[in-house]
């Protein structure tokens, strides 16, 4: 879609939803790599300005957005009602949808693509890096109450929407069909990642098969626990709410913690170009291990406990592999910034895989003391 389009579509969801008075300005917002986002401020009248985020839902990944955002106002609704029995302020400790104007919680345009808009958090900033250890301390706090206050959640009521998001073994397989193709030539020169994936076989089985046996259960999970998908308190410094609820599916407790370590725990951003500056950081990993432990609140199982640390490889072996596969197939799935993206940012995930490998006894011997 060219620019003008998109301004055309979005100006027609604008109109389609009521934000309570005159929407005055419109920009790009966040860092996220599957939506469109948008902050809009709206001049509310009474001489105070709102804001509001409106996203377009990216259907080519999100295949039934409808199934989707019945998720979203099932999960967002039963943790309203969760979060007010504990106390909290459910406005802002859980994300709330807008209704469009024809009563649902999206507008279809006439394009068909899917808009949805979500009040505006105030006083809270997501992070793309952790500034401060504490902050990863809350996060790990808040993803892991995340998952203990929906541990009642009528599980089999929530749609997959996206399938096998995190069957590591599909993504190997499909990874390697992929390179076969190598529909855009690209292959010749990642021959070193390639080779890196393919000794990665273990990896990529290992908690699909301990699910199958019953070693590990199945819970209803975030499924794309990065610190960016979490929003921290400007004045207490607390994680408030866990917003990017897409993926939010039946999952793996250790995926949860793992894919927060990958995005977190490292010493350099996800796109970083310069290796010598990606590292695993130990007291980082101590910090969300003793957090998201204390966030579960006794509901994870010592076996659980036991492969956290796995959790975090595979999500990081994982993720470097998903990017690595979309470089070969023409960056078609994650946004891109630059040439070579998302080569870059499969580096990243390698190198931080070797450098988990390189400290596994350390790493297991951090869990042991949360036990
Ligand atoms: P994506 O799926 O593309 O990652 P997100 O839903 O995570 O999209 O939104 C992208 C960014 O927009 C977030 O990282 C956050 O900075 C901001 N954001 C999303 N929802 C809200 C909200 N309700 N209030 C304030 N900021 C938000
Ligand atoms: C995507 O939507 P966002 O930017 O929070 C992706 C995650 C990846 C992540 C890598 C639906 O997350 O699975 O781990 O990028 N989300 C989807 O940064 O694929
Ligand atoms: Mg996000």
């Amino acid at each position: 879609m060219g620019r003008e389009e998109v301004c055309s579509k979005r100006a027609e969801a604008v109109e389609n939803f009521d934000f309570g008075g005159k929407v005055i300005s419109i920009e790009e917002y966040g860092n996220g790599h599957i939506n469109d986002t948008y902050l809009l401020k709206v001049d509310t009248g009474n001489g105070t300005e709102g804001k509001v985020i409106l996203q377009r839902m990216n259907h080519e990944i999100f295949k039934q957005p409808i199934e989707l955002m019945e998720n979203v106002l099932n999960v967002t609704s039963y943790l309203r009602k969760k979060i007010i029995e504990e106390g909290g302020d459910p406005n802002r400790e859980t994300l709330n949808v807008y209704t469009a104007k024809d009563g649902k919680p999206y507008y279809k345009d006439s394009i068909g693509s899917y808009w949805r808009a979500y009040y505006f958090i105030e006083n809270a900033t997501s992070y793309d890096i952790v500034e401060k250890p504490e902050d990863f301390y809350e996060s790990a706090v808040a993803f892991g109450h995340f998952q203990k206050l929906l541990a009642d959640y009528p599980a089999a009521t929530l749609h997959e929407t996206i399938e096998g998001f995190h069957d590591t073994k599909a993504r190997f397989a499909r990874f390697k069909q992929v390179v076969e193709e190598d529909k855009c030539n690209r292959a010749a020169e990642v021959q070193k990642e390639i080779q890196f994936v393919l000794d990665h076989q273990e990896t990529a089985e290992i908690l699909g098969r301990m699910q199958a046996e019953g070693k590990l259960p199945l819970r209803v999970t975030h499924n794309d626990t990065k610190l960016n998908n979490i929003m921290i308190d400007d004045q207490t410094r607390k994680a408030i709410c866990v917003i990017d609820l897409d993926t939010v599916m039946p999952g793996l407790a250790v995926n949860d913690f793992g894919d927060s370590i990958r995005f977190g725990a490292s010493t350099g951003a996800e796109d970083e170009p310069d290796l010598s500056k990606v590292w695993c950081d130990l007291s980082l990993f101590e910090l969300y291990t003793k957090g998201f432990i204390e966030g579960c609140e006794g509901r994870l199982t010592m076996e659980e406990m036991k492969m956290l640390p796995m959790g975090a490889k595979v999500m990081t072996f994982e993720c470097g592999m998903r990017f690595l596969t979309d470089y070969l197939e023409g960056d078609v799935y994650f946004k891109i910034h630059r040439d070579k993206h998302n080569l870059d940012r499969c580096r990243t995930q390698f190198k931080l895989v070797e450098d988990m490998e390189a400290k596994w006894e350390q790493m297991e011997k951090i869990v042991e003391k949360y036990l």
